[in-house]
């Protein structure tokens, strides 16, 4: 099948793109192979930091290890539960992404925390965006906490949570006249209205469940963020994201395929060895790290699967049967080899295909044929792990749907 060319170039400029064909072309690629290396470090060191506030006892705290894919059981997790629990700002690493931290901070409204004092209180300077949660209707709180961030140029939006409860009581309560979409519609009206009448003027308010991160208006939430925070930081946030739905496993798979390209020109580019048996050097230990990233970008590892086998009551070896790719602790640098060798063989076919695809490569031939052999070995893990977080998203699915 033929490669397709990489949607977007990793956001390098087009006078980028012509530095790198002329680098192909005259052969000075190590030099700018290690700028890229520069931006592969530079994006690993990315950091994201999320402000999660509201009243005490809205569910932030739950949102802090929904955010992180964590059980509230799970080791690290934020301590949740009915009487008040946070009360300053706590870090909250993200599991796999050191560069994420999720902070919960405490309650507002209560009285060790006054509105005007309290960002000052929580050091709001560290923070890329807020997200305010309230568990019933936005006050006047919530409306005079957000006009404070708004005075520090910081965003911030408004998550509306435990929606599941109010469609479990309105079921329950209301069973003939029960509509889901009614219900979600009431909500949405009630909290816009409540933060209109403080003079928030064209609000955003996004419903969710932390325990069914997924549902509801996540994806919106998710776009939305999307849109609005810098390339580089939008993502350390999707990698970081638990693969909760199959757009989201998509979008990762995405923000993989525009790094791939990176990766392959400093692979073949610096610190390049030639892989006997192949016409292709390039340096098997960043590719090595590069798989196990992307393992890791999909929950395949241990830790991952051990916590989503806790998570969703069934035994891990369950979970491990339907992966299919190795796990992040078992890539290494004999299973890149053996990956280059597989596309090897099919790559008298492919390289012309890749070649034309990809601009910059011109027809330089060694180089070329070491990227194109890489950056399908790559492209074909990334489509196999991918394919196991679908099949575990599934299976997630389906006991879910036997509660
Ligand atoms: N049904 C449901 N319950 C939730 C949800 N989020 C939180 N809860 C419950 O609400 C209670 C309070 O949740 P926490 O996450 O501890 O709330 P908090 O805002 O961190 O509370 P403080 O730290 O005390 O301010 C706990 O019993 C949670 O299990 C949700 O989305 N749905
Ligand atoms: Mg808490």
């Amino acid at each position: 099948m033929a490669a397709q060319p990489p949607k977007d170039v990793l956001r390098l400029s087009a006078e980028e793109v012509e530095a790198l064909k002329v680098a192909f072309e005259q052969g000075s690629l190590p030099a700018t192979a290690s700028k890229l290396q520069e931006m592969l470090v530079f994006l690993e060191s990315v950091r994201l930091d999320v402000g999660i506030t509201g009243e005490a006892g809205s569910g932030k705290s739950s949102f802090v290890n929904a955010l992180r894919g964590l059980g509230d059981e799970d080791a690290g997790a934020a301590r949740t539960g009915v009487v008040e629990t946070t009360r300053e700002p706590t870090p909250y690493q993200h599991p796999r992404y050191p560069g994420v931290t999720i902070w919960d901070l405490p309650g507002i409204g209560t009285p060790g925390t006054p509105p005007d004092t309290y960002l000052e209180q929580v050091g709001f300077s560290r923070y890329d965006f807020f997200i305010i949660i309230a568990s019933q209707r936005f006050t006047a709180h919530h409306a005079a906490l957000a006009r404070h961030i708004q005075g520090t140029g910081k965003s911030f939006y408004f998550v509306r949570s435990k929606v599941d409860m109010d469609l479990t009581s309105s079921l329950q309560r209301r069973p003939a006249s029960y509509s889901k979409a009614g219900v979600l519609q009431t909500i949405r009206k009630d909290c816009e209205e409540g933060l209109r009448a403080q003079g928030i003027e064209s609000p955003r308010v996004f419903l969710l469940s932390a325990f069914k991160l997924g549902k509801y208006d996540f994806h919106l939430m998710q776009d939305t963020l999307e849109k609005e925070l810098s390339h580089h930081k939008r993502r350390a946030l999707l990698l970081a994201l638990p693969g909760l739905s199959r757009h989201i496993l998509e979008q990762k798979k995405a923000a993989m395929q525009e790094h791939m390209w990176l990766v392959s020109t400093v692979a073949c580019g610096l610190h390049a060895v030639p892989i006997p048996g192949l016409l292709v050097s390039c340096d098997v230990d960043l590719l090595a790290r590069t798989l196990q990233g992307y393992c890791k970008g999909f929950g395949l590892d241990h830790d991952s699967l051990e916590r989503l086998a806790a998570q969703t009551v069934q035994p891990v070896e369950q979970l491990k049967a339907v992966v299919r790719s190795p796990l992040a602790s078992e890539v290494s640098g004999m299973l890149v080899v053996q990956r280059l060798k597989d596309v090897g063989v099919e790559a008298p076919t492919l390289a012309p295909n890749v070649l034309t695809a990809i601009p910059v490569l011109g027809s330089v031939a060694s180089t070329a044929l070491s990227f194109a052999t890489t950056y399908k070995m790559l492209r074909n893990f990334v489509d196999d792990v991918a394919a196991d977080a679908q099949r575990l998203l599934v299976m997630t699915f389906r006991v879910e749907a036997k509660e």
